[in-house]
């Protein structure tokens, strides 16, 4: 591949202004909203989505209408995942919407992404569920679905001739109730996307986790994107660099076209003290389809300005080593957008 001394330093340009936008990160935080009646499965999608307990799973029922906020931090980052127990639910004595309403304006202040959380084997939306839109929209307006997914959880009760009519409908159903507070226009660009946490794969086959993940990467607010993914890298599986590379220790990087190279280090996972292996579970691996999304989301958020397929290739050359030598999720999180890029 031929590499000239500018492309050099396009590639080093970007490399130097992704590293900067990630560092500026640091000590940044994020939110998710959980909407949705109890028991529907909010609390073990999040655990899936961010790899670790982070909201405690069943064994109780609400009687109030409350507000949990869970602080969490992984690889350094941290982010608060809002639970709204009651808010869906059907109960005796359900109290005074409006001190309710009243309470999530007050005690909340930011949300970078919402979560809808429904079964994905029923067939209505319920009184209460519909209770719960009117609610938030009302306390959040409708910007809030701006920033919103449907998560259809229990995928997996559903009969496999019956799926795409299920999650079509069930959508279309959700959507229609939020189009009473939010209008059509945003209502209809709710994405969706059914999960089971039992299980790896939908009734299609296929697998979810990727799915679930690139829909919140995409939807959530652009200054959470970023802190989401480092928060979550470790669990990434790195696309491959379409490049190989000989490393030489800073400052010159010498790209190759050469068959794999054992000295390379640029497959090696980085040394990661910012996270234990303990938090890793099910590994996150893109398809084309996910990655196009992403890698759209991503353009978006950081500056890059006219990239050439020459740089693109560098980056991705480049990106390996520059993350190992920058380290934990900061480096994880370079090494994957240099593949990303490279395609
Ligand atoms: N079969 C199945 N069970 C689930 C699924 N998601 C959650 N559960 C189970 O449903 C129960 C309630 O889940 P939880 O996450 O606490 O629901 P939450 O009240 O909405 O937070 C737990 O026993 C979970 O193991 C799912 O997708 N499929
Ligand atoms: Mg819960």
């Amino acid at each position: 591949m031929t590499y000239s001394k500018s492309d050099e330093k396009k590639t080093r340009d970007f490399l130097e202004r992704l590293t900067n936008r990630l560092q500026d990160q640091v000590g940044d935080e994020f939110t998710f909203l959980l909407v949705g009646r109890t028991g529907v499965g909010k609390s073990s999608t999040i655990n899936s989505l961010m790899g670790k307990e982070v909201a405690p799973v069943g064994d109780y029922e609400p009687t109030t209408m409350e507000i949990e906020f869970y602080d969490n931090e992984i690889n350094g980052v941290n982010f608060t995942v809002i639970d709204t127990p009651g808010l869906c639910d059907d109960f005796e004595e359900k109290g005074n919407d409006y001190d309710y309403l009243e309470k999530m304006r007050s005690e909340i202040d930011q949300v970078d992404c919402t979560w809808f959380v429904s079964r994905l084997d029923e067939t209505r939306v319920t009184r209460d569920e519909k209770e719960g839109i009117k609610l938030i929209s009302e306390a959040f307006g409708e910007e809030i679905w701006e920033k919103a997914i449907i998560v259809f959880t229990f995928a997996g009760n559903v009969a496999p001739e019956k799926y795409r009519t299920a999650l079509k409908e069930r959508t279309r159903l959700i959507r229609q109730e939020i189009t009473k507070y939010a209008g059509t226009a945003i209502a209809e660009n709710i994405p969706s996307v059914a999960v089971d946490n039992t299980q790896p794969t939908t009734p299609d086959k296929k697998k979810w986790l990727n799915k679930l993940y690139t829909q919140v990467y995409v939807s959530m607010s652009t200054q959470s994107s970023l802190p989401f993914l480092m928060s979550t890298v470790h669990r990434i599986k790195r696309p491959e660099p379409s490049t190989e590379i000989i490393y030489v220790p800073s400052p010159v990087y010498y790209p190759v076209t050469s068959s794999r190279n054992p000295s390379s280090p640029n497959s090696d996972p980085v040394p990661n003290p910012g996270y234990s292996q303990t938090q890793w579970k099910d590994e996150i691996e893109f398809t084309e389809e996910d990655r196009t999304a992403i890698d759209r989301k991503t353009r978006t958020l950081i500056e890059t300005t006219a990239m050439g397929a020459t740089v693109g290739a560098a980056v991705g050359s480049l990106a390996g080593p520059v993350g190992t030598a920058v380290g934990g999720a900061i480096g994880a999180a370079i090494g994957f957008f240099g593949g990303l890029f490279s395609r």
